[in-house]
């Protein structure tokens, strides 16, 4: 069968600037919170391999969008560092971040492929957080104020943009399981970091809307489909609560403009409301996207916390459900998490029944793998037959779900190149592109050019 995909379909890649550009205390960038959090505790990164060591996007930015070409992109999300652009996190704009930001951006037109432009990849700016981070209503200000400098600089080129990429992963990572600076646990906290953070994603959208560019904004979201184990009402009421607070607690209200009932109802019986503001219904409301990212590695798979009483006080999200390993599930054991390509379609039709078939695309997807010169093949080339196999089984449930009607208008894989994450560095590698970390050489692996083929044929055999 023949798996065919429109001609305007969005091929490409994303990647971020914290984990792509290095320069991190270069040309007047100043710190994000990952940079300060490696600085004072190495030792909860991999190997201690710090933010500082990238795939050298900013020196290589050039030499990277031409690789972008050879791989078939029409479309590449990357991110703007507040902290390079804006290095005081609120005034003045830096003079070498608007030039890197102007080159990169012209670099990706001049070879046809349209620039994607994120404005916060996890990576507040240090003294943003000394300000309280998302617990603020002075940083949601000037986040404001930051994403429309960055429309009014390059929005006369950019005409897709998007206010955050996971926002709900400094919520859970950041405020819930002590996973990313500032290793806070406290729910409280963390619904107010949530709850800011939809604000300040919808002052971005108004900001835009104000000055009446051209184009489409919107949020890119990590949507796991949320599965019960079993049919029993438990089972599906411990989904429903996991749905509730990691799936719609974003999802409504950037798709509908306002916050499911069930949710703010939990919330208010166990005192864990944020404090809202007269004006924030109506700027919620008016933060309705265009256009929905949707990030997609694996299922959320969920069961009855067992001793669960409704009428248990909760004082975290852990008390309303458990996650559950599904016996027999296929995994990636590198990375640890459960591959399930149905989950996209799941996803994709969710959206067209329950959100009126918003415009989408899905904007992350992909499959990291340590050891991977243990694949290099005569040639020089990492032989990865499995991340082939990973896209397109993705894809196949992508087309179905095109073919039922899904608004989906492209798919992009995490990432094009080897780069560094969070806490895991280099430890397991996503790229089409191998990266020798020494040498900073590139080297395209068989899914590059099996890549770059299906997006020149719009589809694949
Ligand atoms: C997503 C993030 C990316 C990227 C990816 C892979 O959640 O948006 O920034 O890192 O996951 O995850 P990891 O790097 O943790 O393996």
């Amino acid at each position: 069968m023949k798996y065919q995909f429109a001609d305007d379909f969005w091929w490409g890649s994303a990647t971020s600037a914290p984990q792509s550009e290095g320069a991190a205390a270069r040309d007047g960038k100043s710190q994000n919170i990952f940079d300060y959090w490696y600085e004072i505790a190495p030792e909860r990164f991999h190997h201690q391999v710090g933010p500082s060591e990238t795939s050298t996007f900013y020196d290589h930015f050039q030499q990277d969008v031409l690789l972008l070409k050879t791989l078939g992109h029409n479309s590449f999300r990357t991110s703007i560092s507040w902290s390079r652009l804006i290095p005081q996190g609120d005034g003045e704009v830096n003079p070498k971040a608007v030039a890197f930001y102007n080159a990169m951006i012209d670099s990706l037109l001049a070879q046809g492929i349209t620039p994607f432009i994120n404005l916060h990849h996890f990576d507040m700016p240090l003294c943003m957080q000394q300000q309280g981070g998302w617990e603020s209503r002075t940083v949601v200000e000037a986040y404001a104020r930051y994403a429309k400098t960055c429309f009014s600089l390059f929005g006369d080129r950019v005409s897709h943009w998007f206010t955050f990429n996971e926002p709900i992963v400094p919520v859970e990572a950041g405020y819930l399981n002590d996973l990313h600076y500032p290793c806070v646990v406290d729910f409280k906290r963390a619904i107010a970091v949530a709850y800011h953070s939809v604000l300040a994603h919808a002052k971005a959208v108004n900001e835009f809307r104000a000055l009446g560019d051209q184009g489409s904004i919107g949020i890119i979201l990590n949507l796991s489909p949320t599965y019960p184990r079993s049919d029993s009402q438990e089972d599906r009421i411990a989904a429903h609560y996991a749905d509730l607070l990691l799936n719609k607690s974003f999802l409504d209200p950037v798709t509908k403009g306002r916050y499911p009932e069930d949710l703010v109802n939990l919330l208010r019986a166990n005192d864990l409301l944020p404090q809202t503001a007269p004006e924030d219904a109506q700027l919620i409301a008016d933060g309705v996207v265009d256009i929905l990212g949707v990030n997609y590695y694996q299922p959320r798979r969920v069961k009855a916390k067992s001793g669960y009483q409704a009428s248990d006080p909760v004082t975290m999200p852990d008390d309303l459900f458990s996650f559950y390993e599904m016996p027999g599930r296929k995994i990636n054991p590198h990375r640890g998490w459960e591959i399930y390509e149905k989950g996209l379609y799941d996803i994709l039709m969710d959206l067209k029944e329950n959100y009126g078939n918003i415009p989408c695309y899905i904007s992350e997807n992909g499959m990291g793998v340590e050891g991977e010169e243990a694949f290099i093949g005569a040639s020089g080339r990492v032989e990865d037959d499995y991340r082939i196999d990973f896209i397109r089984d993705h894809l196949k449930w992508l087309h179905q779900a095109l073919s039922e009607g899904a608004n989906c208008k492209g798919y992009h894989l995490w990432t094009f190149i080897d780069c560094w994450s969070w806490l895991n560095a280099y430890k397991n590698r996503y790229g089409l592109v191998r990266l020798e970390r020494e040498s900073q050489r590139r080297t395209i692996k068989k899914s590059g050019y099996w890549f770059a083929e299906t997006a020149r044929q719009n589809g694949f055999d």
